[in-house]
């Protein structure tokens, strides 16, 4: 079935109060009955199940939880943010994805998302854990019009995004450790990888990549990982739907871009200062050239991290890796 029949006929069903006759989508979609019949069978097979009542029609009673095209854009609200999908039950990494379909001018906003990555990836060449059917591993595609030195601040705008998406959907409130890692009661359940298309001064796209360990289970994590990384479904207690965490995040994302685009980095902050799991505390900073002991303070206007030494000097740390001792 084409897409866009899938998608017509999973948001016609899904829009309706109650049944809706062979007929009538039949009419609206513009194929024959029994076109309808095989795609309905079609949306079986993907896992819904869809109510066929002689003399009234089809309903949906039970959708699965799938990253489906028409299940994301079912209900979404924005002007931009996810309109163009590019949807794959399996990739190397939707970073990868992204970045061709950037260079083949996809418009701002377009999404690459995947059930499962083969090789997700983190920052620095590290590996980013995407097991099938449990996790949203999606990349988005923006084109601000800034320079490249300030590229940084949207992954700190994304983190605000997710945690306010999260929080929507669950009621669980996640904490952003700087840059780019949020965390539920301590542990990873997101992460957030940054990369640029650019010249020396000008961006030509930017591709935000957001891993996010939704349903998987406790047990699921490999050992590396086991005592840092947690999902939402474990913090939770219950089964979270994908496609609705996803719609939340566009939602927030594409209002912050907006306000970010129009009033720049200052409001994003104060939003980004009100989830940071950091600041005030003592924290132990990791960059390529060594370690560094300190407090950290805030972020600058640009989202680079202040964080104070014993001797009381302030270091600007642009990229680092951060931990945060129990008890500080
Ligand atoms: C990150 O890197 O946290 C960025 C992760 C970005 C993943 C998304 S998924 C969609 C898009 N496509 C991609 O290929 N990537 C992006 P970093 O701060 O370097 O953290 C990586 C470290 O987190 C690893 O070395 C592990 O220790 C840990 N880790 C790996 N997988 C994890 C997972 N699923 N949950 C929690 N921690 C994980």
């Amino acid at each position: 079935m084409s897409s866009t029949t899938r998608e017509r006929l999973i948001s016609l069903l899904s829009e309706s109060d109650g049944y809706l006759s062979g007929q009538k989508l039949s009419q609206i979609i513009g194929c024959s009955r029994t076109a309808v019949w095989k795609h309905i069978e079609e949306l079986r097979k993907e896992g819904y199940v869809v109510e066929a009542v002689q003399k009234k029609g089809y309903r949906i009673i039970e959708r699965p939880n799938n990253l489906n095209p028409g299940e994301i854009k079912h209900q979404l609200k924005t002007e931009k943010f996810g309109h163009t999908i590019y949807y794959e039950s399996q990739v190397t990494s939707t970073q990868e994805l992204a970045h061709k379909h950037a260079l083949d001018g996809t418009e701002e906003g377009s999404i690459v998302i995947a059930d499962e990555q083969v090789s997700g990836k983190g920052r620095l060449g590290r590996a980013w854990h995407s097991p099938k059917g449990s996790g949203i591993w999606m990349s988005i595609i923006l084109r601000p019009n800034i320079p490249p030195q300030k590229s940084p601040q949207l992954t700190l705008l994304a983190a605000v995004s997710v945690v306010q998406g999260i929080e929507e959907v669950t009621g669980l409130n996640g904490q952003i450790k700087w840059p780019n890692d949020i965390l539920i009661d301590g542990k990873k359940v997101v992460g957030i990888l940054t990369e640029l298309q650019a010249e020396a001064d000008r961006i030509n796209s930017v591709i935000v990549g957001i891993g996010i360990n939704v349903n998987t289970p406790r047990e699921a994590f490999p050992e590396e990982i086991a005592n840092t990384a947690t999902s939402l479904k474990v913090e939770a207690g219950e089964e979270i739907e994908r496609a609705k965490l996803v719609r939340a995040i566009l939602e927030k994302m594409e209002k912050l871009y907006l306000l970010y685009l129009e009033h720049g980095f200052a409001p994003i902050k104060l939003l980004w200062e009100g989830s940071a799991a950091s600041l005030g505390k003592r924290v132990r900073v990791r960059t390529i050239t060594g370690v560094l002991f300190g407090r950290a303070q805030g972020i600058t206007e640009e989202g680079v991290l202040l964080v104070e030494d014993d001797e009381g000097t302030v270091h600007r740390v642009y990229s680092a890796d951060i931990e945060l001792p129990h008890n500080t």
